[in-house]
């Protein structure tokens, strides 16, 4: 029994993944593409962006395994093999680091570290005002595991947090939360700092134009680290061009690698990190891959596995 680990070329780790995994699944075969070796071996397919087409080539494929958290690089393979189970990376080191990048640039519009930067290039002392974390509205878009511990690590920083997602939630602590497409513009409207960590579905596609962007206070901040079609590029230029939106922190883009032509690597008030924010750690992600497998190969369910009708 075969597992193929086939990742972008962006990311320069395969022998690092194949390691941990190895270790993990003593039993299996633990193979990189392109050396698939024969194809009716292969069970299992763990991957971050596969070459589209060549799932199709496994005729005894039983799951595709995500090696990020989203699985939108997976459903977007015009040849996917229908009918298997695609299973989402839940990785709490995975979580851990994206709060620490939401925490970074929170921290980093908050105490005006972005004017702090701009003035050192001008040798200009000037001390800016400080507000209080109590004074500043955090609103997270995309309230399931990895929004809420977001949410959670900037409630113990002491700021306001609201959270909006497209269906009804029960309790979530000290987050407020909005929900569906009539509480998104009170949402907005009340939030000083929006990080959106939503998943790129047939809903939440480009649900960031400059109608809903301008709902935002003037002067608020945005952090994407959710997925680049959520928030419409073009609008979020304007809305910076006419000082609505002040700054935002960018990691993920309509297309990937951002364009050298795109204008947001040269606009000033835009911060660009090359889809950094959680960054899958083999060793705690391969126990999870680990785990899923065993439980397909017990006959129960992998979790957590792409819901086609909530579309994530
Ligand atoms: C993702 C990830 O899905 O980086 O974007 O895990």
């Amino acid at each position: 029994m075969a597992l193929l680990i086939s990742v972008s070329e962006f990311w320069e780790d395969e022998k690092v993944w194949r390691q941990w995994v190895q270790t993990e699944l003593p039993e299996m075969d633990v193979r990189v593409y392109p050396d698939d070796g024969d194809v009716n071996e292969i069970k299992y397919v763990a991957t971050w962006k596969h070459p589209h087409g060549i799932l199709k080539q496994y005729p005894n494929l039983k799951a595709i395994l995500s090696l990020g958290a989203g699985v939108d690089h997976i459903l977007s393979d015009p040849d996917l093999p229908e009918d298997l189970p695609i299973v989402r990376l839940v990785d709490p080191k995975l979580t851990h680091e994206m709060c620490f990048h939401a925490l970074h640039w929170v921290l980093h519009f908050h105490s005006d570290h972005f004017l702090y930067m701009k003035q050192q290039m001008d040798k200009k002392w000037k001390q800016q005002g400080s507000i209080q974390p109590e004074d500043r509205t955090v609103g997270i878009m995309g309230l399931g595991n990895i929004g809420r511990g977001i949410g959670d690590s900037i409630v113990n920083q002491g700021f306001k947090v609201l959270g909006w997602g497209a269906n009804q939630k029960s309790s979530l602590g000290d987050i407020q939360y909005f929900f569906g497409d009539e509480q998104l513009g009170d949402f907005l409207e009340k939030t000083d700092i929006l990080i959106n960590v939503l998943p790129l579905t047939e809903g939440t596609t480009n649900i960031l134009r400059k109608q809903e962007l301008q709902r935002l206070p003037r002067g608020a901040f945005i952090i994407n680290m959710g997925r680049g079609g959520i928030v419409n590029e073009t609008d979020l230029l304007t809305l910076l061009e006419e000082g609505h939106i002040t700054a935002a922190a960018m990691d993920v883009f309509e297309e990937e690698p951002l364009s050298v032509n795109s204008p947001l690597w040269s606009h000033p008030s835009v911060y660009i990190t090359p889809h950094i924010a959680g960054q899958s750690n083999p060793q705690s992600s391969a126990k999870t891959i680990a785990a899923n497998i065993r439980r397909i190969e017990d006959g129960k369910l992998p979790f957590p596995i792409y819901n086609i009708t909530k579309g994530y």
